[in-house]
């Protein structure tokens, strides 16, 4: 696989209608701090140690002022929409209140700049970025900040539901809730389960209230992003263990938005840690207010293995992320990615299966897929055939899945560019144009190329 190069990665046939795309989100490549208030993220980073490399949330990729340029990559890579998140904090820069006019400009240049390229602006409202004061009051973990959440929504639908088509409240609830209260790897950097579990409740009641004003000020399509992880055991000793771990990682937010409740396994692992007094039975169906559409972010599968088997280390792996779990470690199989995540194409078609078993007649988007890996330069170009062949072999795992009946209508590879991976800092990449930290120059690698093919290709 490493001796590939781009060009020599087949091109794939893409169906028409079926919508290609990047990401991105706020904290990982906006910068500019002066023009937004602060959040989580800047003051995790802050704290010495919480990010491997020091790296801050200023300037990231400078995305703010170097608008235009990456505009206009967009359209050279030809896709037909692009997936970014608003930052809440420079919407409204205390997270309730007073709104940022210079912030809505902002997005106001993106979102039209995308529109004259013909490019389909797809949003998400919170990508992990909490205005610092609601984290201050205690974040997730209470119930004002999903309200103050709905107020956020329903001044972004105001401003922009007459241009964006595709809105997405959440993405991947799990990792603020469980990485950031329970494991304590995430901003906030809170190591107790009691909160990951109420914070993980009241994201969910902030996805419900905000459908709801969403829809009220015009928005026409609305979803959620997870990140449903197939989750399997080779071994009958840890069927109960790999249960509880599928339960925090994909049924507990599958069940809530298929109107289900917490699942009663999960409520009963749980108990010793809580009480649950938080959950309100009228919330359950605010959150499970029907969705227009639903949102797979896929890296890697969940391995579960007894302590003794343990394999190696990696990132976003660890039982301290799935409270109430009975003892239990991961154990990925090679090939890893520089993430140590196991690289396992058919795991896609897996987590589809899983969510429109558990939400049937919703369509899916798969919003993120793509790796952090070695790269090579020589001298014309940047070489990465493993995330080349990443992407080829997902992508075409989820047309497979798609000729079989899944409605899956489009496919977003992460990411546009090489960001912030949040804790790991600079030192993980997954762009498809590569970003030099110290001076902002962008390149497009061999898999911007391949990717570009696919798009324009089709679209010529
Ligand atoms: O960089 C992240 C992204 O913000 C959310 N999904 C996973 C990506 C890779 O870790």
């Amino acid at each position: 696989m490493t001796d590939d190069d781009a060009a020599a990665i087949p091109d794939l046939e893409i169906p028409t209608g079926f919508e290609l795309g990047v990401a991105t989100s706020a904290w990982q490549i906006e910068g500019d701090l002066a023009g937004r208030g602060r959040c989580n993220w800047d003051d995790f980073a802050d704290t010495p140690g919480a990010i491997v490399d020091g790296a801050t949330g200023d300037p990231a990729c400078d995305h703010v002022h170097r608008l235009e340029e990456d505009l206009g990559l967009l359209q050279w890579l030809g896709v037909d929409t692009y997936r970014f998140s608003f930052s809440w904090p420079r919407v409204i820069p205390e997270g309730t209140g007073a709104v940022n006019s210079a912030g809505l400009d902002f997005y106001d240049r993106l979102i039209d700049g995308l529109l004259e390229r013909g490019i389909a602006p797809a949003a998400t409202l919170y990508h992990w970025d909490t205005p610092s004061p609601l984290e201050q009051a205690g974040g997730w973990t209470v119930r004002a900040t999903a309200e103050a959440f709905a107020e956020y929504a329903a001044v972004l639908a105001e401003h922009f539901s007459d241009r964006i088509e595709r809105w997405a409240t959440l993405n991947e609830p799990w990792c603020p809730a469980f990485l950031g209260y329970a494991a304590g790897y995430f901003a906030p950097g809170r190591t107790e389960p009691d909160a990951a579990l109420a914070a993980a409740y009241h994201l969910m009641l902030g996805h419900g209230l905000a459908v709801d004003r969403l829809r009220a000020a015009g928005a026409r399509s609305v979803g959620i992003v997870l990140n449903i992880i197939p989750t399997v055991t080779d071994d009958p000793k840890m069927a109960e263990a790999t249960r509880h771990v599928d339960g925090i990682q994909n049924r507990l937010w599958l069940d809530l938005l298929a109107g289900r409740g917490i699942p009663e396994d999960i409520r009963g692992n749980c108990a010793d840690l809580t009480d649950w007094s938080f959950v309100r039975n009228e919330d359950l169906p605010i959150i499970a207010t029907p969705i227009d559409w639903i949102g797979e972010n896929y890296y890697s599968i969940n391995r579960v293995v007894s302590v003794e088997e343990a394999g190696s280390a990696a990132i976003g792996q660890d039982a301290s992320m799935f409270p109430g779990a009975p003892e239990h470690a991961f154990s990925p199989r090679p090939p890893f990615t520089d993430m140590g995540w196991e690289v396992y194409p058919p795991g896609i078609v897996m987590a589809l299966e899983q969510i429109s078993e558990a939400l049937p007649g919703i369509p899916i988007f798969i919003c993120e897929n793509g790796a952090a890996v070695e790269e090579d330069n020589d001298d014309d170009a940047i070489r990465d055939p493993i995330r080349t062949r990443y992407l080829h072999d997902h992508l075409e795992q989820v047309l497979g899945a798609r000729s079989q009946g899944i409605d899956v209508r489009g496919y977003y590879a992460w990411s546009l560019l090489d960001n912030l991976e949040w804790a790991s800092g600079w030192t993980k990449k997954f762009g498809l144009i590569r970003v030099d930290p110290d001076t902002g120059t962008r390149t497009p690698k061999d898999s911007a190329y391949w990717y570009r093919r696919q798009s324009v290709g089709r679209n010529a």
